[in-house]
């Protein structure tokens, strides 16, 4: 290509302007770009060819394309300016900031979270801490800790989940009582909420549930303590006016044990199918912690004493709601969730 001349070189660059400032969109005016600013483009081979151009008018026409190469670029940011606020702005002309805004789907809390944090608040009013523990346990703290022999029935393979021989998904929450107790000396007041799992699974059962258990030791505590603890329990979760009995139980870790019962939340005490005609619910397990479970953690029972208790959140959850299908807590339905 032989040398452009200094009028051909104006030329390019007045051609440049106004193709600038008639481009309509960001892609034409890119083109223009390469078109004259490009690595091939008309001015920066004006530059390459100084070489070739007789000695007497190079500086001459160096300084001119450079000067019109920097005109250009000051130009080109102008007009990509102009095209990219004339696209704002009609990207706003078409908004209708008076449409309705698109209402956000709000999540909320599963029934089971609201009720293990219910149970759990009253207890912490009450002086309790939360404690926490795995969820895959050995067999010493699952069993072995909490004074459940070798061959009782709990133990069975029916109703444990086993990841080894000495390995186990916990079948309630008490290991972790146990860890708490290994951990620090009394007062102990802790409430340890969590998934438990048994090989259980029909209308009333599933493989996982959750638990609340608490427990209380220090000098001095009395089966009057745990009364008075639970009756409270009670009454704060299911309103004070509400009847409750304590009914002679046993469990292996509690010596001795009491099962708690309220009223009918459904008949009133009356009699109906869900208490099967009894007028009473079944609500939680408790216990004087037997000193065989102190031997374990070494706490010195002639010193110490203490109350546990454990409860099934789904049913608390099913009694408070009055929820018939245990199976509409793991459906995820947001039909039955939306509800809470
Ligand atoms: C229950 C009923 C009675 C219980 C006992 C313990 C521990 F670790 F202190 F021995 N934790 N939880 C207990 C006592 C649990 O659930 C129905």
């Amino acid at each position: 290509m032989s040398p452009l001349t200094l009028e051909e070189l104006h030329q390019n660059a007045r051609q440049a302007l106004d193709d600038m400032a008639a481009a309509s969109s960001k892609e034409a005016l890119e083109q223009i770009r390469v078109r004259f600013l490009g690595r091939k483009g008309l001015i920066t081979q004006a530059l390459r060819s100084l070489g070739s151009l007789p000695a007497e008018v190079r500086p001459q026409f160096g300084q001119e394309a450079n000067r019109l190469k920097k005109l250009l670029e000051v130009h080109l940011e102008e007009a990509q300016d102009r095209l990219k606020k004339a696209a704002l702005a009609a990207e706003a002309a078409s908004l209708d900031v008076t449409l309705p805004g698109r209402r956000l789907d709000q999540g909320r809390l599963h029934p089971i979270t609201r009720i293990t944090r219910e149970i759990c608040d009253i207890f912490i009013r009450m002086g309790f801490q939360i404690a926490e523990g795995p969820e895959i346990e050995t067999d010493y703290y699952n069993f072995e800790a909490l004074n459940i022999p070798k061959d009782h029935p709990a133990r069975d393979m029916q109703d444990t989940f086993y990841i080894s021989d000495n390995v186990v998904l916990r079948t309630h929450t008490s290991p972790i009582q146990v860890r708490v107790m290994e951990q620090q000396q009394p007062p102990v007041r802790v409430i340890a909420p969590g998934k438990t799992f048994r090989r259980d699974s029909d209308l009333t059962h599933t493989p996982m549930f959750h638990q609340v258990e608490g427990l209380l030791v220090d000098q001095g505590v009395s089966f009057a303590d745990l009364k008075g603890v639970l009756t409270l329990f009670v009454q704060e979760m299911f309103g004070s006016d509400v009847s409750l009995r304590f009914r002679p139980s046993f469990f292996p870790f509690t010596e001795p044990s009491a099962e708690v019962d309220i009223q009918c939340v459904i008949c009133g005490g009356s009699g109906c199918r869900v208490c099967s005609q009894t007028g009473w619910l079944e609500i939680l397990g408790s216990g004087m912690v037997d000193p065989a479970v102190f031997g374990f953690v070494n706490y010195d029972p002639e010193v110490y004493t203490g109350f546990a208790f454990g409860m099934g959140i789904e049913r608390i959850a099913m009694l408070k709601y009055g929820i018939n299908d245990l199976r509409l807590f793991f459906e995820n339905d947001l039909r039955f969730l939306r509800q809470f």
